[in-house]
């Protein structure tokens, strides 16, 4: 549908900016804080790792006071687990309690919503020793945790995430630097445990906190077919049902996909459940669906006997599963300067699949480009390519919410310059630019980007600019 006249943005929507805690605040050994399982990582060759990060966790106030300047109306962040039970379990570090406790209030005094990850890839390190998430008994340490965040910060956040992209851990955990499970089997089992615990903190969050509001965070790409034979369709649908619809159909209908479903059992890696594990999973209710969206994928149908098959660029991400689907590259779509492809009408096209699938409002908790931004001669950061980026996603939205979508708000990827999951410093996304290369920290000073003061317009007007 073509559209004359779009729908306005509501006045109270959420137009914020996301980061997670072991990307940008670095301090990773200081005031109490445990180790995490991303401090563990040796990083890939020339790319930094992040015991400084951003330096956030030091210059916090000034950030939040940029975020402010910007128009920020809401701005999603991660608790890392580790600050708050440097063990996952047990005693509880009251510094890493006052350091959220002065981001809320600070954020609040400028009247920003916080939006609460509560796990964003950066599991605490004496859990992961015993095997992470595969340990039934991580689902009371993550419920325990959950109920420390709900007593000491319930007051004031009204916006919570469970876990972000627990599809992506389970897809890539090895990128990500997430991964414990020693096979499939187990990987799958881990992803089990992951949705009872989810179920369990969404429950426990509306008992506790009774205006709050609580949903997953899954990383969820539109899939196409490659051409219009059914075969390839039909691997479309096999892509979908295991990298979106296991996860929120588990959390949303609280029940397991059926395709997917039929993929583990044949595979022989089906999760071992206990009696009772479908009530807990009934008893969670998400009040939203949060998700991350990046791009679309495509998928062509595969052979039974065709061999597994590798991203070129990102060599130990597996793109196939024979006989099942294999992703292919979309000739019609431009890519970043990191291939990762640009499609902004698959925006749309998701925000309608996943609202007419579950009928939950949509919380948009990360989008954005991965740029090289470098300073030029006169100290500015000309990142048009992100502002077009921006521009052509938001329009799509907004005709999304014309076609009926209920979005709440968009927290793009992100707030400030941080690094990257596997690509370091250098791949930045933020609207802030941070003075600081791979490994030479120089001074760190924040430099609003072009993007920044675009956003800024954006946000104060309510409409995209132009
Ligand atoms: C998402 C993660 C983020 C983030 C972003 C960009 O998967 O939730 O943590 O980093 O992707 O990805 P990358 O850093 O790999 O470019």
């Amino acid at each position: 549908m073509y559209y004359k006249k779009l729908k306005d943005f509501p006045k109270d929507f959420l137009w914020g900016a996301s980061t997670s805690a072991y990307q940008v605040e670095g301090a990773w050994n200081e005031d109490g804080k445990g180790l995490s399982t991303q401090d563990m990582l040796t990083p890939p060759e020339n790319t930094t790792d992040f015991k400084v990060a951003s330096d956030h966790y030091h210059r916090m106030k000034e950030d939040v006071q940029l975020f402010a300047e910007m128009g920020l109306k809401a701005y999603r962040f991660s608790i890392a687990w580790s600050r708050i039970l440097p063990e996952g379990r047990g005693k509880i570090n009251q510094k890493g309690i006052d350091f959220y406790n002065r981001l809320i209030d600070e954020l609040l005094k400028y009247n920003i919503q916080p939006i609460v990850t509560m796990f964003h890839f950066d599991l605490p390190w004496s859990l992961a020793k015993e095997g992470g998430w595969i340990n039934r008994s991580i689902i009371e340490d993550f419920k325990d945790y959950a109920k420390i965040l709900f007593e000491n910060f319930g007051d004031r956040v009204k916006y919570w995430l469970t876990i972000n992209e627990q599809n992506m851990m389970v897809l890539a955990g090895n990128l990500l630097g997430t991964k414990t499970s020693k096979n499939l089997q187990e990987t799958y089992q881990q992803n089990h445990h992951m949705l009872l615990a989810q179920a369990e903190v969404m429950r426990l969050c509306h008992e506790m906190l009774l205006d709050a509001q609580i949903g997953p965070a899954p990383n969820i790409s539109p899939v196409y077919p490659a051409t219009n034979k059914p075969e390839d369709m039909l691997a479309a649908e096999n892509w979908a049902a295991l990298r979106n619809w296991l996860y929120l159909d588990a959390c949303v209908k609280r029940i397991y996909n059926p395709t997917a479903w039929a993929f583990l059992e044949e595979k022989k890696i089906l999760p071992n459940m206990k009696k009772g594990d479908l009530h807990i999973l009934k008893a969670g209710k998400p009040d939203f669906i949060a998700f991350n969206y990046y791009n679309s994928t495509t998928v062509s149908a595969s052979l039974p006997d065709d061999s597994v098959k590798y991203d070129k660029y990102d060599k130990k991400k597996m793109i196939s599963e024979p006989g099942v689907y294999e992703v292919v590259e979309n000739s019609n779509l431009p890519k970043t300067p990191f291939n990762w492809e640009i499609d902004p009408v698959g925006f749309r096209i998701i925000l309608r699949q996943l609202y007419d699938r579950y009928h939950l409002p949509l919380l948009i908790t990360e989008n954005g480009i991965g740029l090289y931004d470098e300073l030029d001669e006169d100290g500015k950061i000309n990142d048009d390519i992100r502002i077009d980026f921006y521009q052509q996603h938001i329009m799509e939205m907004q005709k999304a919410m014309t076609d009926g979508v209920e979005v709440l708000g968009y927290n793009p990827w992100s707030a400030i310059d941080l690094v990257s999951t596997h690509e370091g410093f250098r791949k930045r996304y933020g609207f802030i630019y941070v003075n600081r290369k791979e490994f030479d920290l120089l001074d760190m000073n924040r430099i609003p980007k072009k993007s920044f003061y675009w956003y800024q317009k954006l946000i104060r007007e309510n409409k995209v600019p132009g």
